[in-house]
């Protein structure tokens, strides 16, 4: 593709090809659009997140997605997503709003080692690619590596698992660059992580089951952003806290976010419920994407309001 309007958003694509799609929207949209490194991967892969803003100085909602390699219907509908606000900008009041006075982080290919390897060895591999000292197993999950509940239950200290937590929190640089830039940041209001598959929308604590202080208003503003996704095309999603609504897991990343003060902090579970799982059939992309946006736009006129 020439330009961002030929290219195929009902298909997947490899880190080349989602990496010239990014490209092309900054080029597209110089005045909305530019794209930041924010570190490396373990096999010195740039950490690229796109960033929409309008002006200066403002506050940040951040949405990551393929953090898991193999979750490839959160990387094709990431891609949607941009393309989605540049679409939308000057069109869409609400979308318009929320960019008035609002800057939009997209971290799309979250894991480029992990994804590169799903393309290139194994379709189902989850976590990042550095090497473990004392195993010939690869990888931590880098969905249990945050300084948040780090090595209680629901991981693993073994490197062989799917869930390995890593020698220490932030171990990994896909993890450590965004814990720098939240840092760094200092004001983002909102904070998504796109995951699949199980069709759920979680809050913390994955890590306690003692409640997060903002509950009620977190289990709210769930229950509307489901309502809002469900009109579409009838999605039917669960909600609550990660430890009540799927298992206990610790170190993860909205448990770390929310802890920062990021109040807004949730995850997603997008399509399916199983019967396709990591392998969603490209057709379901689109009405993935679309349909979570609308959950997604929930969430970012919420925390502008509030
Ligand atoms: N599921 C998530 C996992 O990492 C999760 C569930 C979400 C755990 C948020 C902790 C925090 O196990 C998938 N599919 O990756
Ligand atoms: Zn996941």
């Amino acid at each position: 593709p020439r330009s961002t309007d030929d290219f195929v958003y009902t298909t997947y694509h490899d880190l080349n090809s989602i990496n010239s799609f990014m490209d092309m929207l900054v080029a597209e949209n110089r005045n909305l659009v530019s794209k930041i490194v924010i570190g490396q991967s373990y096999e010195n892969r740039p950490l690229n997140v796109l960033k929409f803003s309008t002006g200066a100085n403002r506050p940040g909602i951040w949405i990551d997605t393929g953090i898991h390699s193999r979750e490839w219907v959160t990387q094709a509908s990431g891609i949607w997503f941009a393309k989605k606000i540049v679409t939308d900008y000057g069109r869409d009041p609400v979308l318009t709003g929320i960019l008035n006075s609002y800057d939009i982080f997209l971290e799309i290919v979250t894991n480029p080692d992990g994804f590169a390897y799903t393309h290139s060895r194994d379709r189902m591999w989850r976590k990042t690619r550095k090497p473990n000292s004392g195993s010939s197993c690869v990888g931590v999950d880098p969905n249990r590596n945050w300084d948040a509940g780090f090595g209680g239950a629901g991981s693993s200290n073994n490197p062989c698992t799917e869930t390995y937590r890593g020698p220490s929190a932030h171990s990994e640089p896909e993890v450590k660059a965004i814990v720098d830039f939240v840092k760094s940041h200092g004001k983002l209001k909102a904070f998504v992580s796109i995951h699949s598959y199980s069709q759920m929308l979680l809050y913390p604590y994955g890590y306690t089951s003692t409640p997060a202080k903002d509950k009620a208003e977190l289990h709210e503003l769930a229950r509307k952003a489901i309502s809002s996704l469900q009109s579409l095309y009838n999605t039917r999603y669960t909600y609550g806290s990660i430890i009540t609504t799927i298992y206990q897991a610790s170190g993860g990343t909205i448990d770390w976010t929310y802890n920062q003060g990021i109040k807004y902090s949730y995850t997603f579970e997008l399509r399916d419920t199983g019967r396709y799982g990591f392998i969603l059939p490209a057709n379901q992309i689109v009405p993935t994407a679309e349909e979570t946006w609308l959950a997604l736009m929930a969430i970012m006129e919420h925390t502008k309001n509030n």
